[in-house]
């Protein structure tokens, strides 16, 4: 029988991981091995061997292994959101192979004592690369759960040095009208921008990422490099970044920017405040619970509360959605 990555729960996606490494122990050199040996001795058949490995070693940061099944990997590189190739949720996979992610770089500016550039390899070895189990909940409804490789925004941030001024942190993505087909269209005004308040972005949750299921992201996935925030709906993990700008003022984001109404600055997932125009109480899980299938209840901070509630206590989620 073949091992589907969706076949298995987290727990044993781990324990499989550390038993296939004891096995390479006993079997080879310990000597030969990388240094994050546990995502090297990953068995071939649990990694979707599509694109180039990206070893890890298991973060055991408190939150970051959402015991919950996986997702298929076809599903969460299936079905997805990112408007610069497409509306629909096939589009990015069928079209993002146009992106081109070498060479990449980061421009940090702003309110920082270093700000500058930064070629993707500097970033891939700026700290060690950590794998993650979170749930990501869309703010139309769906959910999913990855396995992401990358490591916390905050290592990044501490490294710039932010002023004391700096109170907001900005996302601005790549708006590559001959590589993305429908930059340019009237959806939104691009680039796709997201912002954090640089508390939310130094909080380890906060995810840089560069990987998922073990090998670097698919393209349309937000390759070479993304967000995660895991507590807030998907729209706030911007794909593909270019820029990361500090500033005092609340920047401006691309779904506010379109649709002030339905799409505040904060999007933590709230199941007690719901879109103008449906529900947010519940969701259905991508590739388990079928198009007819139940429902499942969406969690406050879509389950991360013990570790993000703090970050808004005395706030009113309801004007500040
Ligand atoms: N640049 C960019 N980033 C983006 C988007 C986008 O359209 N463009 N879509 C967002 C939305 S709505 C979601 S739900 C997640 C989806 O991430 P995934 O495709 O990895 O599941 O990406 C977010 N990041
Ligand atoms: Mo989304």
């Amino acid at each position: 029988m073949k091992l589907q990555s969706s076949d298995i729960t987290p727990r044993e996606w781990l324990q499989s991981r550390r038993g296939a490494l004891r096995h390479l122990l006993a079997s080879t050199s310990a000597l030969a091995l990388p240094s994050f040996g546990a995502a090297q001795a990953l068995a071939p058949t649990q990694r979707p061997g599509k694109l180039a490995p990206l070893p890890a070693k298991t973060s055991l940061l408190p939150g970051a292994q959402a015991m919950d099944k996986l997702t298929a990997y076809k599903d969460a590189s299936g079905y997805n959101n990112f408007y610069e190739f497409g509306t629909d949720k096939s589009d990015p996979a069928a079209n993002a192979h146009t992106l081109k992610t070498t060479p990449w770089t980061v421009d940090i500016e702003g309110l920082v004592k270093k700000p500058g550039r930064w070629a993707l390899e500097d970033l891939l070895a700026l700290s060690p690369m950590e794998e993650r189990i979170y749930r990501l909940r869309c703010v139309e409804g769906w959910s999913m759960v990855i396995p992401w490789v990358g490591y916390s925004l905050a290592e990044l941030i501490k490294r710039v040095e932010p002023l004391g001024s700096a109170k907001y942190v900005e996302f601005v993505t790549l708006a590559d009208p001959k590589t993305m087909p429908f930059v340019g269209s009237r959806t939104l005004d691009w680039p796709y921008t997201e912002g954090l308040r640089l508390d939310e972005a130094m909080h380890p949750l906060t995810l840089l990422a560069f990987g998922m299921y073990g090998e670097i992201l698919p393209n349309q996935n937000g390759a070479p490099l993304r967000l995660v925030v895991p507590w807030k709906y998907g729209f706030k993990s911007a794909k593909s970044i270019v820029k990361i700008r500090f500033s005092e003022r609340q920047p401006a984001t691309a779904w506010n920017k379109a649709a002030p109404q339905e799409y505040g600055f904060y999007s933590n997932v709230n199941p007690e405040v719901d879109h103008p125009r449906w529900s947010q109480a519940t969701e259905r899980r991508l590739g388990e619970d079928g198009i007819f299938g139940k429902k499942r209840k969406t969690l406050m901070f879509n389950g991360y509360q013990a570790q993000v509630g703090q970050l808004y206590a005395g706030l009113d989620l309801k004007k500040f959605y």
